[in-house]
């Protein structure tokens, strides 16, 4: 395909109800979506970088800055015959795992349209539906949480996850398995605890969690072996894993049990795959995290959560649980069943709504050569 046109814009979408973890509070979400025109057809992806360096170092800046003066110009111009074939035009630059999966998103898009197939069915995806949960912010009060359980649960949402922080954990975790005994909960720390804390999780470990997410140090493998072997509960890596070989390291030390792909934290679908297929291999769960993404970074977690190792229900909810109106059409929505459809038209399956995505737009720039 010939790269004819890229096009950047940094959108910022305000959400439903502020967001509040261990990293602080988001009242709107920053992201790029990447616009790649090659041979007659659009493909659109979403880098998740934020807004603020507190999830990942990367940031809507750093992330542009990538892009722009590295990935786009090694593919600009060019005859580009695969996704792998991108990649190893940038496979100089180091990191950046965020601005190179907006990239890498797009031009799997554009592929998968030129091929007239689905994005689900380019990456190997193997269900037309997918089971969904949903991650709930630190509520102010117990009773508060409670209730937004009670919602989600009455949507059909398969799992709740919720938020933790030191002194915000226990009394949501003992209030949630004795309102909804059996309820599939599992945590997410974002990294704010320690080794010194290995007494409250041993506590924790009487809860029947499904899993407990990135306890320890964000880019930390090793305390994490040490947590786990005195658990019962699998921990589950988000924050530390980067790539294959950190997924290897992860479980050869048995530092956790399952982990949660991100393709915005580990470069793109193409790594993805590939933990995908180690973890399986492995006996590993593996499921799609989220995050906060606007309805065309959806799409693709969708796609991606299709394959068939994607056991956990994951942290794709629908449109409506981020924001009043989202930038594709149609939008995602739950099924009373707890699953969302897989799209089935060619790439990403959604249509852009142009209108929206003008309404979010803060900063546009075309690249052509
Ligand atoms: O740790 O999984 C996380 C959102 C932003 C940054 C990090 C995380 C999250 C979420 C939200 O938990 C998941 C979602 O998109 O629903
Ligand atoms: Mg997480």
């Amino acid at each position: 395909m010939h790269i004819d046109r890229i096009e950047l814009r940094h959108i910022k979408m305000v959400l439903v109800s502020p967001f509040v973890t261990s990293m602080g509070t988001e009242y709107d979400e920053e992201h790029i979506i990447v616009r790649v025109d090659a041979d007659g057809v659009t493909g659109w992806g979403e880098s998740v970088a934020e807004g603020t360096p507190f999830y990942s170092y990367e940031t809507v800046t750093t992330a542009w800055h990538i892009l722009q003066d590295f990935l786009i110009p090694s593919i600009l111009g060019k005859d580009i015959a695969s996704v792998d074939e991108a990649i190893a035009a940038y496979s100089k630059v180091r990191g950046h795992m965020m601005a190179k999966a907006g990239l890498e998103a797009a031009l799997w898009d554009a592929f998968a349209k030129s091929k007239n197939i689905s994005l689900s069915k380019m990456l190997g995806g193997t269900r037309d539906k997918i089971d969904v949960g949903v991650s709930i912010g630190i509520q102010s009060s117990v009773e508060g949480l409670l209730k937004k359980v009670e919602g989600y649960n009455a949507e059909g949402y398969k799992r709740i996850k919720i938020k933790i922080a030191p002194g915000l954990d226990m009394q949501f975790v003992d209030a949630l398995h004795r309102e909804f005994p059996g309820l599939l909960l599992q945590v997410d720390a974002n990294s704010a605890y320690t080794l010194g804390d290995i007494g409250l999780f041993k506590k924790m470990d009487d809860y029947n969690l499904s899993l407990i997410e990135q306890p320890l140090g964000y880019e930390d493998i090793y305390d994490h072996s040490k947590l786990q072997r005195e658990l019962k509960t699998p921990i589950c890596l988000d924050e530390s894993i980067h790539s294959l070989d950190d997924t290897r390291a992860a479980i050869e030390l048995d530092s956790c049990r399952i982990i949660n792909i991100k393709p915005g934290r580990v470069g793109g679908y193409t790594e993805s795959i590939l933990i995908h297929d180690y973890c399986q291999k492995m006996n590993i769960p593996v499921w799609h995290g989220g995050m906060l993404e606007s309805g065309i970074g959806r799409a693709g977690n969708v796609a991606l959560a299709s394959l068939p190792n994607f056991i956990l229900p994951g942290d794709i909810s629908a449109s409506k649980r981020y924001y009043v109106e989202d930038i594709v059409d149609p939008e995602f929505v739950v099924n009373p069943d707890g699953t969302m459809d897989v799209p089935q038209g060619p790439g990403i399956g959604v249509e852009v709504n142009m209108k929206m995505l003008e309404k979010v737009t803060v900063r546009k720039q075309t690249y052509k050569i």
